[in-house]
């Protein structure tokens, strides 16, 4: 039994906790072994430091926060303001932004901050100025019916959902979409790729208020340059959400033209994905948005979580660090030996291939639906999600797709070599798959057939796989 530090540390917690609700504890202990256990290739999901982990469980939890560093609505925040500082300073640091805010929950929470900080600026101030009062509450009620009406005749434009944009990006059954009228630019359908003149050209015809890059499901870089130039030419605000690859652009994998920061006026991110932190959100801005962004709470947000901006601060300080470089290259050069391996044993990769840390396979071509091919990886101990391609004759639901990403496997230590045995075991199971049949004979979207003995024996050689990299080697629950 170890006696290091991290056991000692996460053991005691959940005796803590046993001695009030053990089915918490169990279920605490379970997901540890279960995660140990995954050939997790979610593209959007990572493995914490057990130092941010543990900067989550305590007391900072008690403590109300309203406002932001030096300005609260309640008093005794000063060990608030210390994390919260710290955590701004990591990240302006790290990302070169000029500001940066911490509070937002998760990314959906960013973007929503975001949202409001552009209306703000570019709607809400300009009709304070012209009603010559300096709050919404001076406004008359016919200065403020026409203000509401106006915030809520604003345009949005972004990537499309099937070609791999975000839900929060305007979509209807978002919020986002129900505050703007939302056009989206979609990729070319012969390459996969963004056409910048088709972005450009959408941007002239629809004239948004607000141009939205990012993804949760493209596979290849984003040209941040150009998409400024067309943000600029329409007048629009530029928004990046870079939940997805912030990892990539804090690790100097995306620099110069790839890099949101030195080209959008407002960038959003989640801290869990690529980046490696707590569950949680964050906004990265100039001084000409500062001011806005900081009213997040209570604009949108519930009260900050100061225990996960204490999280936060560690995540970043750790993302400081120069081996944070190695890692996010390391991201790369897996997504890119797993498209590769799996290009060679036949696959069809959206856009032929990834320079991210994600691969889109369109599993069309094995016959079955994402869903299918999603459950029957399930089966054999390889947990992915299903996710549209572009012009998906499956839909949202069951799909044509099956999204896969690198930051999670590398964290665990995993290379390009255990990565190409990951396509051979992908492989193996999507091409013993086939598609099942409904209780009336006809084709369904969700049925499948696999051999169990084939589920078994990938899902063993993943677990081998798996045995040299041990996750979490510093923590023995005993
Ligand atoms: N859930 C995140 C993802 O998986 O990409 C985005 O919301």
């Amino acid at each position: 039994m170890s006696h290091n530090v991290e056991s000692t540390a996460f053991r005691s917690a959940i005796e803590v906790i046993r001695a009030v609700e053990p089915r918490v504890a169990d279920a605490i202990g379970a997901e540890l072994a279960d995660q140990r256990e995954s050939l997790k290739l979610i593209a959007s999901e990572n493995y914490a430091s057990p130092a941010t982990l543990l900067a989550m469980g305590n007391w900072f939890s008690d403590k109300y926060a309203e406002g932001t560093v030096g300005r609260r609505f309640y008093a005794g925040c000063q060990n608030v303001d210390t994390v919260e500082a710290l955590a701004a300073e990591h990240a302006k640091e790290l990302f070169g932004a000029a500001h940066a805010y911490v509070q937002p929950h998760s990314g959906i929470d960013a973007n929503l901050v975001a949202f409001w900080a552009i209306l703000a600026d570019r709607v809400e101030s300009p009709a304070l100025k012209k009603a010559q009062v300096r709050q919404v509450n001076d406004l008359t009620e016919a200065d403020w019916f026409a203000l509401r009406r106006e915030l809520g005749n604003q345009r949005m434009l972004g990537m499309s959902l099937d070609a791999g944009g975000h839900l929060t990006h305007g979509f209807r059954p978002n919020i986002s979409g129900k505050m703007f009228d939302q056009r989206s630019y979609g990729t070319d359908p012969a390459t996969g790729l963004i056409d910048y003149d088709r972005v450009a050209e959408a941007a002239r015809e629809f004239k948004p208020l607000i141009l939205v890059a990012g993804y949760s499901a493209y596979p290849r870089k984003v040209n941040f340059r150009v998409m400024r130039e067309i943000a600029d030419s329409v007048g629009a605000t530029f928004m990046v959400d870079m939940a997805h690859f912030a990892g990539l652009v804090a690790g100097k994998v995306f620099t110069g033209d790839f890099d949101p920061v030195p080209h959008a006026h407002i960038v959003t991110t989640t801290t869990h994905k690529s980046l490696r932190g707590p569950r949680g959100g964050m906004v990265l801005c100039g001084p000409e948005l500062a001011d806005q962004v900081d009213r997040g709470c209570p604009m949108v947000l519930g009260g900050p979580l100061p225990h996960v901006m204490a999280a936060k601060a560690v995540a970043l300080a750790e993302a400081r660090r120069p081996d944070f470089a190695d890692y996010a290259q390391r991201i790369v050069d897996n997504a890119q030996a797993l498209a590769d391996g799996l290009l060679r044993r036949g696959a069809t990769l959206v856009t032929g291939g990834t320079d991210n840390h994600l691969v889109l396979i369109d599993v069309s071509g094995y016959g079955l639906t994402g869903r299918q091919a999603e459950q029957a990886l399930l089966d054999s101990g390889i947990v992915t999600n299903r996710n549209a391609v572009p012009q998906d004759p499956n839909g949202a639901w069951y799909t044509s797709g099956i999204r896969i990403g690198t930051p999670a496997l590398t964290t665990r230590g995993l290379g390009t070599a255990e990565m190409d045995a990951t396509a051979e075991l992908m492989h193996t199971v999507l091409t013993q798959t086939s598609a099942g049949t409904g209780p009336d004979g006809a084709p369904s979207k969700a049925k499948y057939v696999l051999d169990p003995a084939t589920a078994e024996s990938v899902g063993k050689q993943a677990a081998d796989l798996l045995t040299p990299f041990p996750l979490y080697p510093e923590v023995e629950l005993g």
